[in-house]
C-alpha cells in the first residue's frame, strides 16, 4: 500500500520479512564495525535515541551543535552502506547518485524524536529515504515552517518513507514507540535507517 501525506510517500510493508531480516543482519554487522552511541544535544542533554552510522559521512551532536562527520567518534571509518540499503535507494530514487551516509537510529521503548527538519545536507533536491525496522514509531509531519497543523501516521516494520519535493525540508519527527509491537527485534525497540546524500 502506498500513501502520499503532504509529499511524504509513505510505502507500507515495502519490505517483507526476509527483507526485513536481510536488513537487520546488514544493520547488527554495521553495529558491529561502528558501535552505537548516544550524542549530547547542543542544549547539552543526551538524546533518548542512540545512532551510528554507515557511509562516508555519519552524523553526530554536541554542544558545538549538530553537523556530519567523516569518522566515528571512536576515531574509525564509518563503514559502507550496506548493499541492501542501497538496492533500497536504486528502486526508489535511481542510481544516478547514491547516498554517502545511512544514520542508523535505535529507539528503546521510551526514546522520541522532536519536530526537526533535515536540512544539514548540501543539495534538497535530492530525497532522503526511511526505512522503519521493529516496533511501530508514531510520526508526525508537519510544514516546512514550524507550527501549523500536522498529521501523523504509525510507521512499521518494513516500511519506507521517501521525504522529497514538498516534504524534504518539512518537520517530522518521532512522539513515541509503541513497545512490544513487533518481534523482529529479539530486544525489542525500533531501529530507523535514513539513506542521504549529504554533498
Ligand atoms: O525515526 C524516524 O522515523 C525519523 C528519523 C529522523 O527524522 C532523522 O533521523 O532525522
Ligand atoms: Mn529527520
Amino acid at each position: 500500500m502506498r500513501v502520499n501525506l503532504r509529499g511524504f510517500d509513505i510505502r507500507k510493508l515495502y519490505l517483507d520479512e526476509a527483507r526485513q531480516r536481510a536488513v537487520l543482519d546488514d544493520i547488527r554487522a554495521v553495529a558491529r564495525a561502528a558501535p552505537f552511541f548516544r550524542p549530547d544535544t547542543p542544549m547539552g542533554r543526551p538524546m533518548s535515541v542512540r545512532m551510528t552510522a554507515a557511509g562516508r559521512y555519519g552524523w553526530f551532536s554536541d554542544r558545538k551543535g549538530y553537523r556530519y562527520v567523516d569518522r566515528h567518534p571512536g576515531g574509525g571509518d564509518w563503514p559502507p552502506i550496506p548493499d541492501s540499503l542501497l538496492a533500497i535507494w536504486r528502486d526508489l530514487v535511481g542510481d544516478d547518485r547514491l547516498p554517502d551516509c545511512c544514520l542508523v537510529n535505535h529507539y528503546g521503548e521510551g526514546a522520541k524524536m522532536g519536530l526537526h527538519q533535515d536540512r544539514d545536507e548540501a543539495d534538497f533536491s535530492w530525497p532522503v529515504v526511511s526505512v522503519s525496522l521493529g516496533d511501530d514509531g508514531l510520526f508526525r509531519m508537519g510544514n516546512p515552517t514550524r507550527g501549523g497543523k500536522t498529521e501523523s501516521v504509525w510507521l512499521a516494520s518494513g516500511d519506507v518513507v521517501v521525504m522529497g519535493g514538498e516534504a524534504r525540508l518539512a518537520f517530522h519527527g518521532i512522539d513515541r514507540i509503541r513497545g512490544g509491537s513487533s518481534r523482529l527485534l529479539p530486544k525489542g525497540g525500533r531501529l530507523n535507517l535514513t539513506l542521504r546524500v549529504v554533498d
